[in-house]
């Protein structure tokens, strides 16, 4: 039987790329130097798309590929993949959610631990020979007791929020409408007025043309000085240009960041800030992780080339 010939649109590690070998023909977009006559070549044979979360598929891709039926996203988050064109054109797409839940929730909590505490700093401190020359590390700032205001309680919100509670700090979150939470749990719709309410604000929102830039200029004001930012979802959540301005303007204390606009590159002047704790879009990364999302991107093309129902369908 000839194997189904699929667009793999970024890296895998070895052991998502083997099975994918085994089980279909690749055609790796991302090796090729000339992308528009690779794509003019292989894209009228191309049945699926393998893609990542970050990296999506665009309408070129679908424009050369007219015998595309399914689009399988390595990662939770499809807002690089055009999901309405998709469905106009009859084409299915999937992604992974569940099995990174966990491991991006203890990202956002590790970041946000991180930070407060200045444990970057402190361990250069060390390091430097600071502790010996200088003496103790300057103080830093409590979280237990703290007020976190949670922007979006899905399924990694949902497991941030569960966490900072097991942390004692006092819970609140938005949502379209209020979810089944622990009593103590607080809703709060609009972000501006969550922002006012808390000392730490958690971005866990799916990314959307409605959430674009939902963290304006006017939410940071209401977060105010002793208020810190986490964005473990998409940088089009935040107004990047205003944050940096509130970092710089010091109208809020800090942020702790995994997304970022244009990344891997990144505006230098997040660099020159002490009070942003940058990381590298790897709140899903842990083998155990990654190993579980490559199974389903696999795991969702082989299911739909056999006829059976999608593992994690999106539309
Ligand atoms: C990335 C993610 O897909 O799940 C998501 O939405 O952004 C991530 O898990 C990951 O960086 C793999 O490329």
């Amino acid at each position: 039987m000839t194997k189904p010939d699929i667009l793999q649109v970024g890296y895998y590690p070895e052991w998502d790329q083997g099975p994918l070998d085994a089980a279909f023909t690749m055609h790796k977009y991302f090796e090729a130097e000339d992308k528009a006559a690779f794509l003019a070549k292989v894209g009228p044979k191309i049945k699926g798309i393998a893609t990542r979360g970050e990296l999506g598929a665009d309408k070129a891709m679908f424009d050369a590929c007219p015998n595309l039926e399914v689009v399988s996203v390595y990662g939770v988050g499809y807002d690089a993949v055009d999901v309405a064109a998709c469905t106009a054109r009859g084409i299915h797409v999937t992604n992974t959610p569940d099995v990174l839940t966990n491991d991006v929730a203890d990202l956002g909590v590790a970041m946000m631990l991180a930070q407060s505490r200045g444990m970057i700093g402190a361990s250069q401190w060390v390091r430097d020979g600071s502790w010996v020359s200088k003496g103790l590390y300057p103080l830093q700032s409590r979280v237990w007791g703290k007020k976190v205001g949670v922007l979006g309680l899905g399924r990694i919100g949902y497991a941030v929020a569960k966490r900072l509670a097991a942390f004692d700090m006092d819970v609140a979150y938005s949502a379209s409408s209020p979810k089944d939470t622990p009593e103590d749990w607080t809703f709060i719709q609009d972000a501006t007025a969550l922002a006012e309410h808390s000392d730490f604000l958690f971005v866990t929102l799916a990314a959307s043309a409605e959430t674009r830039h939902i963290i304006n200029a006017d939410v940071l004001k209401a977060l105010g000085p002793n208020g810190m930012v986490i964005n473990i979802s998409r940088a089009a959540n935040i107004d990047e240009e205003a944050l940096l301005t509130a970092l710089e303007n010091q109208s809020i204390a800090g942020a702790a960041l995994d997304v970022f606009e244009g990344e891997p590159d990144l505006n230098p002047r997040f660099l020159a800030l002490d009070s942003v704790m940058l990381q590298p879009h790897h709140g899903s990364g842990t083998y155990e992780t990654r190993k579980a999302m490559g199974k389903l991107v696999h795991d969702n093309l082989v299911a739909h080339f056999a006829n059976q129902p999608l593992l994690t369908k999106v539309n």
